[in-house]
């Protein structure tokens, strides 16, 4: 399972904290059990607020995919190994008062970002010196201040993707192993999936503007111009954000800047190489098609990722593409709910500018 995520070595702190920790009790106090429960996006801790001294974790992965715990603070970095769907594992620890952060480590961080956090605070035991003022209150949320936004213009060639083979089957069948009861959906996209090697040079524009201002006031604004390998002229103007759930898309939560994710991340379809993403959302638009109205419902996925394709014949060129330049921004376009597919091969748009410019910013709270 090491392919999910490389475990640095991050013991020497924490075996430093320990040991000098050791010396000073006299009597030795059964540890302190904390329960944390893992699942699709979240980590949750029985005790929010535990004594100074050993604790025990017990981890339970109620997800649905493979989870891994991490505690870090006070200067030290504990994981346990990747806990598969189903499965527990146990980590004990001496702490000293402080806040610690909790999270699950998978995929660079790509789950703790899409919520897998928590915070535990260490206070020390009733008696000794110091009160426990100061460690109970959780840090300012997050969300609440961060406000970010990204400007995207669609740049370089730009290519249609049309219905084919998936050209990674071979590299993606353990990762399919790890999928369960999607696991057949995903190999029917194997066969004729969208992110095939059957490329066309096509011609377009396309820009977008989102905001990340926390899970439920995201927003986008942009739109997209482009002609199809038939003739066909289209434009898309978004609309809003998608924030409810999509299929293979479980919490995607809006808008989210900066991101690793797909294939060996375990976030999202593992049918895709892993790459980096600067931006990525599902949102809601207007599709028309030579001028006429198609759908106001139109599900659109847009991402600025780390290059996937090589110059030429733009071939799918890596399973990690996630060093790359984040340069290519997808548009892949799907008919609403319940609506019939779009009248292009396949059923769907997909549109890639190859060398595409972002800068990111931060508003004034509007
Ligand atoms: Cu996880």
């Amino acid at each position: 399972m090491s392919y999910l995520h490389a475990v640095p070595v991050r013991n020497a702190a924490g075996l430093l904290a320990a040991v000098a920790l050791a010396g000073t009790p006299t009597r030795v106090p059964s540890p302190v059990a904390v329960r944390a429960t893992l699942s699709e996006w979240k980590v949750e801790l029985s005790e929010r607020t535990v004594v100074a001294g050993a604790v025990t974790f017990t981890v339970t992965n109620a997800g649905s995919i493979p989870h891994a715990f991490e505690v870090e603070g006070q200067g030290i970095e504990r994981e346990t190994d990747v806990v598969q769907p189903g499965s527990s594992a146990t980590l004990t620890l001496t702490l000293k008062p402080g806040a610690y952060d909790v999270y699950c480590p998978v995929g660079d961080d790509s789950h703790k970002k899409l919520g897998m956090e928590t915070h535990l605070s260490v206070v020390r035991a009733a008696g000794t010196a110091a009160s426990s003022m100061g460690y109970d209150a959780e840090p300012m949320s997050r969300s609440s201040a961060k406000m970010q936004a990204i400007r995207v213009s669609g740049g370089g060639p730009v290519i249609q993707i049309l219905p084919g083979p998936f050209p990674f089957p071979d590299s993606a069948a353990p990762i399919l192993q790890q999928f369960g009861d999607e696991r057949e959906g995903l190999e029917s996209q194997v066969k004729n999936g969208p992110y095939s090697n059957n490329v066309v040079p096509i011609t377009g524009a396309f820009a977008v503007t989102a905001w990340d201002k926390g899970a439920v006031r995201d927003s986008v604004d942009g739109s997209a111009e482009f002609s199809t390998q038939d003739g066909a002229r289209w434009k898309l103007v978004l609309d809003r954000v998608q924030t409810k759930d999509v299929p293979h898309h479980p919490r995607f939560g809006g808008v989210i800047l900066g991101l690793y994710y797909h294939g060996r991340t375990a976030v999202h379809t593992p049918l895709v190489p892993t790459i980096n993403s600067a931006v990525a959302l599902w949102g809601v638009g207007h599709l028309y098609k030579n001028g006429a109205l198609v759908t106001d419902n139109a599900m659109v996925h847009v991402m600025l990722l780390s290059r996937t394709r090589r110059d030429g014949d733009f071939a799918l060129a890596c399973w990690d593409c996630s060093k790359n330049k984040v340069e290519e921004l997808q548009l892949q376009i799907l008919p609403g709910p319940g609506e019939p597919k779009l009248d292009a091969p396949g059923g769907f748009l997909f549109v890639n500018w190859e060398a595409s410019k972002a800068d990111t910013y931060s508003p004034q709270p509007r």
